[in-house]
């Protein structure tokens, strides 16, 4: 058995934060594939009672620990490793400010829009839907503007910080409706720079489940 797990799906950005972390340590990890879609496992009794009683995806399992919420699993992988770890408590300030900006205002938009398009049925409503866009583009721009003066959002190197914003924003642009890299300037080169990490993957290579099955 690896040495962690990772409760996870291909389709959730959620958990490719804490997927991407894992294979960027270099870690040995494997997947346990939650069936989000179809099963609803996450929202059973059982899930909640054993996994994570939150009934959420990524939950990560090291020696006899499970850890929920990709922002404190990034933060304790980055405390294990070294790697991508904010210098200082300056730095943990502030990469801990971006990584709620995320789950709440930039992909804790970004994530239900593309549910509602993609996977909800029925659809989601055009108003919620407009309302969700709206959000989403104002916060990406916030996003776009810090990328403008340095190349990671801490500065000179990437962090948790960084692995946290890029949660859903490798899916392909078909699935949003429009083109974040076309709209926001900054964040494609920034998108690639991560990308040419050592040990990068695609969120539908790093988690199973895809293409979903119905
Ligand atoms: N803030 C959480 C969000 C986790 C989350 O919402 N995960 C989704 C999957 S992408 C989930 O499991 N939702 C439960 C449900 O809709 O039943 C994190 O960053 O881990």
């Amino acid at each position: 058995m690896s040495e962690y797990q990772l409760y996870c799906f291909a389709q959730s950005g959620n958990s490719y934060r804490a997927a991407l972390m894992l294979n960027l340590i270099g870690a040995d990890w494997q997947p346990v594939w939650v069936d989000f879609f179809a099963g609803g496992i996450q929202r059973t009794p059982q899930f909640r009672s054993d996994i994570n009683e939150m009934g959420e995806a990524p939950v990560l399992v090291h020696q006899g620990k499970k850890l929920s919420q990709s922002g404190v699993i990034l933060n304790y992988l980055s405390k294990l490793s070294g790697k991508f770890k904010p210098q200082g408590e300056d730095e943990e300030h502030e990469a801990m400010r971006w990584i709620l900006f995320d789950n709440q205002k930039v992909n804790g938009y970004l994530g239900p829009f593309r549910f509602l398009r993609n996977f909800a049925t029925p659809k989601g409503d055009p108003a919620v839907m407009a309302f969700l866009k709206g959000r989403i583009d104002g916060n990406l721009a916030i996003l776009n503007k810090r990328l403008e003066k340095a190349p990671f959002l801490l500065g000179e190197r990437p962090t948790i910080a960084d692995l946290s914003l890029v949660a859903y924003l490798y899916y392909p642009a078909e699935e949003f409706g429009f083109d974040i890299r076309a709209q926001h300037k900054a964040i494609g080169p920034w998108l690639d720079r991560i990308k040419e990490l050592p040990g990068w993957g695609h969120p539908y290579d790093l988690m199973p489940g895809y293409p979903l099955k119905n």
